[in-house]
């Protein structure tokens, strides 16, 4: 089977040999010639370079036995598109130069032209799409809106998002727009993303689970459904990953998507039996791979016999229940996609 075939039979719920594999954040600092990359030219440079983002994505294709590919961009592109002023310093993460803190900040937000801003992530699409040839599958992405609002109203990385989450509560119209705004473009710029080739998009909600499950639904899912609608009605497969969600899949399923990336925390089982008939990815724990080859290992045949309880493991994706850290060896990393290319 080739790793394509594999990939669409397991989101189509056909026969699979085994699950197919791919990483979360496969593309990174962990690998040699991504590091190289990022000497030569600044992350926004490598964003906009589409022979650089294929360059990137391609590399742990070559290195490791993964089935599918995703294409090399941030989810702060979009507040970028915005206005926002998004700079990545080194080392201490992205910085958002214009927060929003009231209806003026969100009023003052660049929306009309956002989509047509993000084209240079299709083009990163179509280029990759080109250069796998039809081999593998291949993954578009976006921030959720609340993950998104996290980080514009933060103005970057935080461990609690103490702000955002305060705003909803005290400023929730705004809020509600806000989200609404942030869907609207999402909607359009992942639209973009499928028509340039993604044969499914990710939404990454990786802030979500600091949210309790009726905060959730209130402002997080109808946001999330103004993307996944639209797109599920025009053909598009969309996964959804709320990291720290495990509270949250009781009202995961009104998000109207095709699966779930589950983090490393949610029980396989549980979420199967909630979910039987939508994709589900995942989910071993990253800290696995920096404990080595071994622990890695035992640990995915143990997730593959789970995977293969229901229906001979089809709608199920391997993958890791966060991103890879970035002090994590390639070779554990080969490894790990070894064993699983074992179990076919
Ligand atoms: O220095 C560098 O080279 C930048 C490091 C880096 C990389 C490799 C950033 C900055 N972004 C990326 C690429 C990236 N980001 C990808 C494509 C790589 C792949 O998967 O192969 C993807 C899917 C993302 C998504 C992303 N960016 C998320 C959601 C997924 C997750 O890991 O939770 C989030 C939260 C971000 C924000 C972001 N971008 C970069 C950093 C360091 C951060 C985290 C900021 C923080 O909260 O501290």
């Amino acid at each position: 089977m080739n790793s394509r075939a594999r990939f669409l039979a397991a989101l189509n719920g056909a026969h699979v040999d085994r699950p197919p594999v791919w990483l979360m954040r496969q593309a990174g600092r962990y690998l040699p010639d991504y590091r190289a990359v990022r000497k030569q030219v600044s992350f926004w440079e490598l964003c906009h370079a589409p022979e650089l983002t294929t360059r990137v994505a391609l590399e742990p294709l070559a290195r490791f036995k993964l089935d599918a590919a995703i294409v090399f961009s941030d989810i702060l592109v979009v507040p970028q598109a915005l206005g926002l002023g998004v700079t990545f310093g080194t080392g201490e993460g992205p910085v958002i130069e214009r927060r929003l803190t009231s209806a003026s900040d969100l009023a003052a937000w660049q929306v009309r032209g956002a989509a047509e801003r993000l084209g240079f992530v299709s083009q990163a699409v179509t280029h990759l799409k080109r250069a796998l040839e039809g081999h593998y599958g291949l993954f578009g992405f976006a921030g959720a809106p609340f993950t998104l609002l996290a980080y514009c109203v933060e103005g970057g990385g935080s461990d609690d998002f103490l702000r955002a989450r305060t705003l909803l509560h005290r400023e929730p119209a705004l809020a509600e727009k806000a989200l609404a705004t942030l869907a609207d473009v999402t909607a359009e710029y992942l639209a973009a993303q499928c028509e340039a080739g993604a044969d499914v998009v990710q939404l990454f909600d990786t802030w979500g689970g600091l949210l309790d499950a009726q905060t959730y639904a209130r402002f997080c899912l109808p946001a999330i459904r103004r993307i996944t609608t639209p797109l599920r009605k025009r053909g598009h497969r969309v996964m959804l990953f709320a990291r720290g969600g495990q509270h949250l899949l009781p009202v995961l399923g009104e998000a109207d998507v095709d699966g779930f990336s589950l983090d490393w925390r949610m029980d396989w089982r549980a979420a199967r039996q909630r979910f039987p008939g939508h994709v589900l990815q995942g989910n071993l724990d990253p800290a696995l791979l920096l404990a080595g080859a071994e622990p890695t290992r035992a640990a995915a045949t143990q997730l593959l016999a789970q995977m293969r309880e229901a229906e001979g493991g089809t709608r199920c994706i391997f993958n890791l229940g966060h991103g890879i850290h970035k002090d994590t060896s390639p070779e554990v990393v080969a490894a790990l996609c070894d064993e699983v290319a074992a179990h076919g």
